[in-house]
């Protein structure tokens, strides 16, 4: 299926409203973003006609429901270049995917003296998880520093070699970040640390709907992502993991689903990936998840990609021009995701983000989850734009008229 950028809009039904007396501006897609009614048609759609458990039962519906999940998990592992399906398991988004491959991976191969490599930039999806399993184990953290006041320089790489001592067992670093916009060089980094033998999860929550992701390409071991921020509907989401690390971990849950055999005292398990899905698993927005997939192909990832880099970097120019603003993240000029995050000195970011739902823009404004960066930059919390296939330029204007005017409210 093709869309072209002029009608994309259309395939979204929730942006055709208004909030407050204006058309709606959903600005908030890195929290979020919208689906498309072939994505809500998909769910009804399975519910109104195929709906039985999967893999479990011998009836029509139950094998029904049982080929759309497996062949949604086959879609999911095209979309990032998988070797072979069992390589995906299905999660409910990234923060459980990180929280098996931290549990599992994480207790059968970690001891005490062992470092667990992070950045300054993570999520704390990314950094709690590892927090729970070095204090499990007596592991401990490691952080690659972020550059400049602003992380305009990004990741401190030339501090990375002094970095990947022996007693690195794991790099886990974000793909993009969710506060600053920076595109981390993810296929760099992932040769560095197999290179000293480094195992690498990549935290893709936010470039997954975003740009190509290619696990092979990228040479990593992990990769998380979640369902809702690329068009899927929410509760699921997907953990990569290559089969021979899979297939040598421990389950993360028991239950129904994921065993060989079970005694009264003791179980064995099937390989991946339904080793790692113990219970029913989310199969129905598991397939509307395939048919996101299908939907960001149709539309392209490299236009997506180009398209919301456009839209950050007119939203960076025109954002610049504002008196007392502090933009976070790459320069103009230097790659950019497709977010911009912003502070002023005296307008709090959630005053500026109430301000802006008065004309029907949807913005995000605190921390992000990444309160130890924000701490490092001195702030409790920032504004943020985050652009999607269906944001405009003219909705931009619609932002920065606002932010003007939130700014003389205050004196500012
Ligand atoms: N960031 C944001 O507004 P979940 O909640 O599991 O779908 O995704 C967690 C997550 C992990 N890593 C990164 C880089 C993320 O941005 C997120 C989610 C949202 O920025 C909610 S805090």
């Amino acid at each position: 299926m093709m869309t072209t950028w002029t009608n994309v809009r259309h395939d979204f039904p929730i942006l055709h409203q208004q909030v407050k007396g204006k058309p709606l501006v959903y600005l908030d897609n890195a929290a979020t973003a919208q689906k498309p009614k072939v994505v809500i048609d998909a769910l009804s759609h399975f519910y109104e006609r195929d709906n039985a458990n999967v893999h479990r039962g011998l009836h029509t519906l139950s094998n029904r429901a049982t080929d759309a999940y497996e062949g949604a998990r086959a879609k999911v592992a095209r979309f990032v270049n998988a070797a072979d399906s069992a390589e995906i398991i299905f999660t409910r988004g990234t923060t459980e995917s990180i929280n098996l491959v931290a549990a599992s991976w994480g207790s059968a191969n970690l001891k005490a003296g062992d470092v667990i490599l992070l950045t300054e930039m993570e999520h704390h999806s990314n950094l709690v998880p590892w927090q729970l399993i070095a204090q499990r184990t007596g592991a401990k953290l490691r952080y690659v520093p972020v550059l400049g006041p602003n992380v305009e320089g990004g990741l401190d790489l030339a501090a990375l070699d002094g970095l990947l001592t022996p007693e690195v067992k794991v790099f886990a670093f974000t793909h993009v970040s969710n506060s600053t916009g920076t595109i981390n060089p993810v296929a760099e980094l992932c040769a560095k640390a197999r290179s000293h033998g480094i195992v690498t999860v990549i935290d893709a929550a936010q470039s997954i709907g975003h740009m190509p992701v290619d696990v092979r390409a990228i040479g990593c071991d992990f990769l998380a992502f979640s369902g809702h921020k690329m068009a899927g509907v929410t509760g699921i989401g997907a953990l990569y993991g290559r089969r021979e690390l899979l297939d040598a971990m421990p389950p993360y849950q028991g239950g129904g689903g994921m065993i060989s055999q079970v005694e009264f005292f003791t179980a064995r398990w099937k390989p991946s990936p339904e080793r790692f899905e113990a219970g029913t698993p989310n199969f129905a927005d598991a397939v509307a998840l395939g048919v996101a997939c299908d939907y960001l192909d149709g539309l392209g990832r490299d236009k997506i990609a180009a398209h919301d880099h456009q839209l950050a970097k007119l939203a960076y120019e025109k954002l610049a021009t504002l008196p007392g603003i502090r933009l976070l993240g790459p320069g103009l000029g230097q790659e950019r995701s497709g977010l911009v995050s912003f502070s002023f000195a005296d307008v709090h970011a959630h005053d500026v983000v109430t301000f802006a739902d008065e004309d029907g823009i949807a913005l995000r404004g605190g921390h992000h989850c990444n309160q130890p960066l924000m701490r490092k930059l001195g702030l409790t919390g920032t504004t943020r734009a985050s652009f999607y296939v269906y944001n405009t330029a003219e909705e931009i204007d619609v932002l920065v008229a606002n932010l003007r005017k939130t700014l003389k409210f205050f004196g500012a």
